[in-house]
């Protein structure tokens, strides 16, 4: 069957890097034709056209289809997946309630449109920043859409994890196992390395506690910007690779024996909120996500998740104050 992907932001630098490789069979296995439904802004459609004429061109065995439109009820109608990467970014001199008040006018009536237009098996990843909040926005705005279906990405910041630890203790990434990313993406996010194994043994215990503190964290949490520094731009094609990850995991489910990190409504676990859509170490199985249970959290990962939810807590009250959920 041919799976309907509606990509959001399509003419914008991650969209560049991600619909390559969704057409290329990359986002759902090299058995799985796909339609792409290019959601972009009035102004935006012509290079969204000439993105798509790039598209035509790479003659790609398993893309059926490719559609363009400014319109989120036609843009997202029949859809099976949803890749929300089109926000509005913060510009100077922008207050936290003003950005979220714009980005409330953008996933709130795609969430709408998503809930009386998407396929029955939808399922949505939202990378546009602020993501979690932008996916509870979307999520309350849906409600005949089961609440798990939303989700929102923190797999950049596990693979930055991956790396940054590979790359500390010098071994491959394959080596690391159970990592995870708790909380919001954002500054506050807590990379956790207490439970996170290398060739079987407990990551923390293979590093400086300092290190791990003053480095790991901070290095894994302002990637985003010190990439901005470097390149001139934000991160794209990792970006992109992530969203490949996420939703390829969430379809065909995780290895045995490892987890990863995902975005996902809280339903209680580990003292995060219900409701909230929060970063957790999580497993696909059956097509969906579930939260691993049972982990011990020492005080420092406590204090660190604690911060991180309070954050989005922070967030959902503000969103809820200006009626967008
Ligand atoms: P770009 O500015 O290159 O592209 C965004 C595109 O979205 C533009 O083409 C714009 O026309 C379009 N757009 C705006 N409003 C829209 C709407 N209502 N409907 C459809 N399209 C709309 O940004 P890009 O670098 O592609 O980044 C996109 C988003 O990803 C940003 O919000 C960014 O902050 C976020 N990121 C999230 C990451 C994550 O890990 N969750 C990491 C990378 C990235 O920073």
């Amino acid at each position: 069957m041919t799976v309907k992907v509606t990509v959001t932001g399509a003419a914008g630098q991650i969209g560049y890097a991600l619909l390559f490789r969704i057409a290329s069979g990359q986002l759902l296995g090299p058995d799985t034709p796909v339609k792409l439904s290019l959601l972009e802004i009035t102004p935006a459609l012509k290079a969204a056209e000439g993105t798509a004429m790039e598209l035509d061109d790479c003659a790609f065995p398993l893309l059926r289809g490719i559609e363009i439109s400014d319109d989120p009820n036609k843009a997202f109608d029949g859809a099976n997946v949803a890749l929300l990467v089109g926000a509005r970014p913060r510009t100077a001199g922008m207050e936290r309630g003003d950005l979220l008040q714009a980005n409330g006018g953008i996933f709130g009536p795609q969430g709408r449109a998503i809930n009386d237009h998407a396929a029955d098996d939808i399922r949505v990843l939202v990378v546009g920043n602020p993501a979690n909040t932008n996916a509870l926005i979307a999520q309350s705005a849906a409600p005949d859409v089961p609440a798990e279906r939303f989700t929102a990405m923190t797999r950049l910041d596990h693979n930055r994890a991956l790396s940054q630890l590979g790359t500390k203790l010098n071994v491959p990434v394959t080596e690391i196992k159970k990592m995870t990313i708790w909380g919001n993406h954002s500054a506050t996010q807590y990379p956790d390395l207490y439970h996170a194994e290398v060739a079987g043994k407990v990551a923390a215990e293979l590093v400086e506690e300092a290190w791990l503190r003053d480095t790991f964290i901070p290095t894994v949490a302002k990637r985003g910007a010190a990439i901005i520094e470097a390149r001139g731009a934000s991160s794209a094609a990792s970006a992109a690779n992530a969203a490949i990850d996420h939703v390829y995991d969430w379809v065909n489910g995780t290895p045995e024996g490892d987890w990863t990190s995902a975005a996902i409504p809280s339903d209680g676990s580990y003292g995060v909120p219900e409701g909230l859509i929060s970063s957790f170490p999580v497993v696909s199985k059956n097509g969906k996500w579930e939260i691993v249970q049972g982990l011990e959290i020492d005080a420092f990962s406590r204090e660190r998740i604690d911060a991180s939810v309070q954050e989005l807590v922070d967030e959902r009250d503000a969103v809820k104050e200006l009626g967008l959920i």
